[in-house]
């Protein structure tokens, strides 16, 4: 595969981007390789600057559930941009997509738009701490909620990848206030919000963890969190930045029928442009300044190339069956590929739901963070290198999910099992 002009450009962007990159997992470290420059994409296809393609199960990390460069997208940020691209003043193209947010999650009555799922998860917390009185978040291992101080003991996704145990540069006194404790424990749930309860501002928790790799919530533990949360008093946030318009149009606490106090989201409702936002029940909401005492501000929040890019990808979700035919036909690939490891005889687990998977090159279920961590992460970046050699772009990281889009067909996902399988017999061979 020529990757001339990558190189090129990898060379090039490392003189004036730190790692050459924007975001750290994009330097492809943990999977052995130097990154290929993206120039366009279409569909379910990603196109190199060298000309290379690629049929893309990264989506950009999630928002491109209804394909690449969706027409009606590009054209409604094509008009939008015509009038102006930022005014720093309230617009319609607000009121349309908090609307649509509002109907469509059954946890928010009220929206703040921000620009990133960090910025949505920093807020949310702070409007939590703000309104309780109290100060202790609890998130559990491997769960990732952005790069917000807070957030950074034992995070999922870029800081798992790196290998980098939380942050250098957060203070002690910040991470103090923040006990991150192993995701599906019930036990140590329980015992953590009822001894700790008085000084718990909020638990923030990935309703499917998508940042240690794809791993589902235990049968009703996403209900005994509602539960506790409710009765001691406690904030129940969802970031759904990941799970939002994904697993249903009301996300994963319409799929799991679980309703958060707040609820975080980003990915999908900015349609490929920068849109996070976090919202929830009226009365706390109403806690966010203007009306309220808890500051949040933001010179592009609400900005109306993204608000634009944000309605037209929500009314493509909107179409019937959308979810049930993607969620459908993902789990029936999740399934294809489970049998594959099953009949080659290799150590992968297949965890999946909805279009969210992740194969976990380990023997054992991968059900938290410490299990996730018994993955062979060399393996995966291996596996990694044979399918883009075959033109297939997975997630450089064994700790991320695959995304499939509406925009995938039969034929590419019955390549996909094709190649798994070559791949997976050719890692045993050596
Ligand atoms: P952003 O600030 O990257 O928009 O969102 C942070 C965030 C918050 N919550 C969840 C559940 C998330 O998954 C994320 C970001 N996801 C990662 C990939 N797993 C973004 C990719 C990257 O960091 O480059």
């Amino acid at each position: 595969m020529n990757t001339v002009r990558s190189n090129a450009m990898f060379a090039e962007a490392q003189k004036f981007i730190p790692g050459g990159v924007n975001s750290p997992v994009r330097a492809c470290r943990s999977v052995g390789c130097d990154p290929l420059f993206i120039d366009k994409a279409a569909g379910t296809t990603v196109y190199d600057v060298d000309g290379n393609e690629y049929t893309d199960y990264v989506c950009s990390w999630g928002p491109m559930i209804m394909g690449h460069a969706h027409p009606d997208i590009v054209s409604a940020v094509q008009a939008s941009a015509a009038k102006g691209t930022s005014f720093g003043a309230p617009t319609a193209s607000e009121i349309e997509l908090a609307r649509m947010v509002v109907d469509g999650v059954p946890s928010v009555e009220k929206v703040r738009f921000v620009n990133s799922g960090t910025e949505a998860t920093m807020s949310a917390v702070r409007l939590a701490r703000g309104y309780t009185g109290r100060k202790t978040v609890i998130k559990f291992d491997g769960c990732y909620h952005g790069h917000a101080d807070s957030f950074l003991i034992k995070a999922g996704s870029g800081v798992i990848t790196l290998g980098i145990p939380g942050s250098p540069g957060v203070p002690d006194d910040i991470v103090k206030n923040t006990a991150s404790i192993p995701y599906n424990d019930m036990d140590a749930l329980e015992k953590t919000l009822r001894d700790e309860g008085k000084d718990i501002a909020c638990v923030i928790v990935e309703p499917v963890a998508g940042n240690m790799g794809c791993i589902p919530p235990r049968p009703e533990f996403l209900q005994k969190l509602r539960k506790l949360t409710s009765d001691l008093g406690i904030i129940l946030i969802f970031d759904e930045v990941i799970t939002g318009f994904r697993l249903s149009y009301g996300g994963a606490q319409e799929y799991f029928d679980v309703t958060p106090d707040l609820t975080c989201l980003g990915k999908i409702i900015g349609g490929g442009l920068p849109v996070g936002a976090y919202g929830g029940k009226a009365e706390i909401m109403n806690h966010i300044a203007p009306d309220g005492p808890v500051y949040q501000a933001g010179t592009l929040s609400g900005n109306p190339l993204a608000m634009s890019a944000g309605i037209a990808a929500l009314k493509i979700l909107q179409r019937p069956d959308f979810y049930e035919e993607l969620n459908a036909k993902s789990e029936e690939v999740a399934a294809r590929l489970r049998q594959t490891a099953k009949e080659v005889g290799i150590d992968v687990q297949l965890n999946g739901v909805g279009s969210l998977m992740t194969g976990f090159f380990t023997k054992d279920p991968v059900t938290d963070f410490d299990s996730a961590m018994r993955a062979d992460t060399s393996l995966y970046g291996r596996h990694y290198r044979n399918m883009l050699a075959q033109g297939i772009y997975l997630a450089p990281s064994q700790f991320e999910v695959a995304f499939i889009s509406a925009a995938h067909s039969a034929e590419e996902l019955d390549r996909l099992v094709k190649m798994t399988e070559w791949s997976f017999k050719k890692l045993l061979e050596t």
